[in-house]
């Protein structure tokens, strides 16, 4: 095996976060080589504990990759993903975790409001937007699966639970909130959907979207539920 591979083998078993994440990267774009050490490693970790972003970024990039070998292997052994697709309500979260794996954010936006007036209910689909009390009512399993696939494919960037953490560290002001998260620039509110920033660049918190239109009171519930406090 090559040194340089062997590095970045050894760097993403034992570095930082940030260093793991950086050989991913790096092993992705070292050919077949690089991808059998990708998938050796992601099966070695995913066995035991719950899916973390360098897991997610490693999956990501074995799903862009056109090898068949690496799609067989996926299909094999992570057929639905790396998160466990839990629903109490019997809602199919395969395509989301689909847009997710191929960093589509802007449809993954759309598909999670779309999935969550379907969590809410027949009137919340035709309403096509969401009451406070619906969200309320969210069960924890649902809102722990929508999180988690944000999180681990956003290298923890987005997510419910990074804007929670994010307006808990700001005093649960909302005014400085916005800025922080690029949802107002300039104390202008970002225009949907071109303003936002669809990719990694993007400041933590970002993503999902919650339109403001109608206050904050349903955003708020989503920050609030008990699912956040285990
Ligand atoms: N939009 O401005 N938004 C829409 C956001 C506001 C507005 C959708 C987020 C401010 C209108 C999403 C922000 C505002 C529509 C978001 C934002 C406003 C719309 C699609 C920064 C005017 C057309 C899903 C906080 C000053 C639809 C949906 C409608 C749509 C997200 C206007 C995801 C994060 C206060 C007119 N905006 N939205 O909900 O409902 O329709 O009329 O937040």
């Amino acid at each position: 095996l090559d040194t340089n591979l062997s590095q970045l083998a050894a760097q993403l078993r034992s570095g930082t976060t940030k260093n793991q994440l950086a050989s991913v990267h790096e092993l992705a774009s070292a050919g077949a080589a690089g991808e059998q050490i990708l998938m050796e490693i992601l099966k070695e970790r995913h066995s035991n504990s719950s899916p973390t972003p360098v897991e997610g970024k490693i999956y990501q990039a074995l799903f862009a990759s056109p090898s068949t070998e690496v799609q067989d292997f996926l299909q094999t052994h992570f057929p639905t993903g790396l998160v466990p697709l839990t629903s109490e309500r019997n809602i199919d979260y395969l395509p989301l975790q689909r847009l997710l794996a191929k960093q589509d954010f802007l449809e993954s936006d759309r598909l999670t409001i779309t999935l969550m007036c379907e969590l809410a209910g027949r009137d919340a689909q035709e309403r096509k937007w969401l009451y406070f009390t619906e969200v309320d009512r969210f069960p924890n399993s649902d809102l722990k699966t929508l999180d988690t696939l944000w999180f681990i494919h956003s290298e923890g960037k987005f997510g419910f639970s990074v804007q929670r953490e994010l307006w808990l560290s700001l005093g649960r002001n909302w005014e400085k909130l916005w800025p922080k998260i690029g949802w107002k620039l300039d104390n202008q509110w970002t225009r949907y959907p071109n303003a936002f920033t669809w990719d990694l660049s993007a400041p933590r918190g970002h993503l999902p979207l919650s339109n403001q239109l109608r206050g904050v009171r349903v955003f708020s519930s989503l920050l609030n539920h008990p699912a956040w406090q285990s």
